[in-house]
């Protein structure tokens, strides 16, 4: 065969995959990591990537999913904002032949033919590494008040950020006062601080589903004229760099981390579901929980 490459003027050869991937949003400093990753890695990988945001709503990233199939895409990847919802736009992609990878957060449906493969975190562990951690510094106090800022509504993080912290602290002297969400956001975990501090003068401590909300909370507790750290302690999951700082500024006091940099590691395996290739149905991602001192030992070399 002999190749004419001056009538090419698409400059992409016949196998380049193109993947469609939708995001959730730019809700956090996590997502931010998330999506820099992905491009980054699509792009090392060689992978055509069409991108998409759905700023935090689900009607946006079907209608994403949707262009996706009819642009007959090679592969689609999706961190779903939610859990439920998805079986008919996934039928969808499903009938049209494009395999579907969930990356980051799962979904909740009884047909786990919709999708190849989930890679992620494993979200209840999460939780539990929060309340373990919490019951441990807890000892000898007579009672511990809580109160949590849980994550989306709906969203698998939220959901199991909650169960697997219920879990660690059953039993003990813990006890969750009130839990509200404030989607992810810093401006949303500040709103919801404030409220909470306005109904309760007897909190001890924050459970945060991420580090932005956390972040958020610490403004309303200094607004309050409170000491965050000291008189009311944070634990939030996550581990950005603006997290990490408060930890080892004393202004945080645990932290659980979430890798958000999965981008190598779903190119691989689009890679391979696009080749028809075998891929395990499940994918977790190995993490870690920083204190304070760990904190400040390896902020300088944090990348996100
Ligand atoms: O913890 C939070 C982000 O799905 C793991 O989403 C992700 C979560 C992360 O907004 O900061």
């Amino acid at each position: 065969l002999t190749a004419c490459g001056s009538g090419d003027s698409s400059g992409a050869a016949d196998d380049t995959i193109t993947m469609g991937f939708a995001q959730v949003g730019a809700e956090s400093g996590w997502r931010t990591a998330n999506t820099k990753s992905v491009q980054e890695a699509a792009e090392r990988a060689g992978i055509e990537l069409k991108f998409s945001d759905a700023q935090q709503k689900q009607e946006n990233q079907i209608k994403a999913i949707r262009s996706f199939v009819q642009q007959r895409v090679d592969v689609i990847a999706f961190s779903p904002v939610v859990e439920t919802g998805w079986d008919t736009v996934l039928l969808e992609a499903q009938r049209a032949g494009i395999p579907v990878i969930l990356t980051d957060r799962s979904i909740d449906s009884d047909d786990t033919s919709l999708y190849e493969t989930f890679l992620g975190s494993d979200f209840v562990e999460e939780g539990r590494k929060a309340g373990a951690w919490l019951v441990e510094e807890s000892q000898g106090e007579s009672s511990v008040n809580v109160v949590e800022l849980e994550g989306t509504t709906g969203a698998a993080p939220a959901i199991d950020r909650h169960t697997g912290f219920a879990e660690a602290i059953a039993g003990s002297n813990i006890e969750i006062i009130a839990s509200q969400t404030g989607d992810f956001t810093r401006s949303g975990g500040k709103q919801v601080m404030e409220a909470f501090l306005k109904a309760h003068d007897d909190i001890d401590v924050v459970y945060s589903h991420n580090d932005d909300m956390g972040l958020g909370a610490i403004e309303a507790i200094e607004a309050a004229g409170l000491t965050p750290g000291e008189d009311i302690k944070i634990i939030t999951v996550d581990a950005v760099k603006d997290g990490m700082q408060a930890l080892a500024d004393g202004r945080i006091n645990f932290i659980v981390e979430c890798n958000p940099l999965l981008g190598d590691q779903l190119m691989e395996l689009a890679k391979k579901v696009v080749a028809g290739e075998e891929v395990p149905e499940r994918v977790v991602v190995e993490e870690t929980t920083f204190t304070q001192e760990q904190a400040a030992e390896v902020l300088p070399d944090r990348k996100y």
